[in-house]
């Protein structure tokens, strides 16, 4: 942050990074997120002109709306913000690509989009807000809800519950965390390693519909998760040109160095997680899950990732910032591609 705490290194106040006023339902889990985001991002220093928010359908796909006026947006189909967003970073891969998305939007009609993104890697923040109903639709049950939850109504969901975190973890994702809606600190501080992480980020968050799924009895309601989270460490990030000042040194800690130089800090509240051993971590989600608990903090972080983009080998200047000209072969050019061809 530059000389004064309220003006960010391109000037901007808080205020330059609000959207429209929310119309969701008040106490909305979702209405939450917003606000932490809107601050992590003022205060990771990113240019809001330079933002690219995608989003697919419903409660939490809409959210885009009510933060960062001055972005790129894009509110897209039900479960297709993975390949919109995937469309806009490969074209202006100097964009910052923010995606928010639900759990219905992402554990099912867009699973496929998930799981790709993943696999290859595209530098982005990947934000589910999962509130383990189709809030939008009136709160059916979305693939997230565990097994044996009930929503309002007094259905109980009799499936197994699709976990983000383990999928994500498996298909190799270099920044696989979960938080809470109502974990403003923790969140804060998720945010904002993740907003300096190189590939894809994934970000899964407990954001509780008060209106279609708050009732005794959900596991995704605001009591069943204050009651059962249970977290993995404090986090701390210090900056590149700030003095480590945060107060780790006692206990077990783990230091990561992010690609930007600063210095992520994470001291453990649980006993033996290696935030480096995909293994651990996805044995570690499966136990806390068959038990109840709600496990939060950052899982796994991998650095030494390539991203598509590496693998791409795409120009410096971004592909939608090329005269047409240097997008297509010449004619001589495409005339020995052709011939190739035959
Ligand atoms: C192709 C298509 N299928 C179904 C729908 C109906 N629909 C709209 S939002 C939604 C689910 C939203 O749930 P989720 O992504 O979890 O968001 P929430 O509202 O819970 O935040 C569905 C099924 C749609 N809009 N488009
Ligand atoms: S219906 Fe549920 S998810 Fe949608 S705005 Fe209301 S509380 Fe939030
Ligand atoms: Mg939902």
């Amino acid at each position: 942050m530059s000389e004064s705490k309220n003006v960010n290194a391109f000037g901007l106040t808080k205020k330059d990074y609000l959207g429209a006023k929310t119309t969701l339902c008040t106490g909305c889990g979702h209405n939450s997120i917003t606000a932490v985001l809107t601050n992590a991002l003022f205060l990771s220093q990113i240019n809001p002109y330079k933002v690219a928010k995608v989003s697919g359908i419903g409660c939490s796909s809409k959210t885009p709306a009510y933060f960062l006026n001055s972005s790129h947006s894009f509110n897209s189909m039900h479960g297709r913000m993975a390949p919109v967003a995937t469309g806009a970073k490969i074209t202006n891969k100097d964009l910052y690509t923010l995606g928010i998305s639900g759990d219905g939007d992402t554990a099912s009609i867009g699973i496929g989009g998930f799981i790709h993104l993943i696999r290859r890697n595209l530098p982005m923040l990947y934000v589910i807000e999962n509130n383990g109903v189709y809030g939008l639709t009136k709160g059916q049950f979305s693939a997230t809800a565990d097994k044996g939850s009930k929503i309002k109504s007094g259905d109980k969901s009799p499936f197994e519950t699709i976990d983000l975190c383990s999928m994500a973890l498996d298909l190799g994702c270099g920044f696989v965390a979960r938080s809470f809606s109502g974990d403003n600190k923790q969140l804060t501080q998720i945010l904002l390693a993740a907003m300096k992480h190189k590939g894809t980020a994934v970000i899964d968050i407990i954001s509780p519909c008060v209106t279609y799924a708050n009732n005794e009895g959900s596991t995704k309601s605001f009591t069943y998760v204050k009651e059962h989270l249970s977290p993995l460490h404090q986090i701390g990030l210090v900056e590149p040109s700030e003095d480590i000042k945060v107060d780790y040194n006692e206990g077990e800690t783990t230091q990561v160095k992010m690609p930007d130089g600063s210095t992520l800090t994470l001291k453990k509240i649980k006993k033996g997680h290696d935030v480096f051993n995909r293994e651990e971590t996805i044995k570690t989600l499966i136990e806390t899950r068959d038990s109840g608990q709600i496990l939060t903090g950052i899982f796994y972080i991998n650095e030494n990732q390539k991203n598509v983009l590496d693998h791409l080998n795409l120009s410096d200047t971004p592909l939608a910032h090329l005269p047409t000209d240097q997008m297509q072969p010449d004619p001589k050019h495409l005339t020995e591609i052709l011939k190739g061809f035959k």
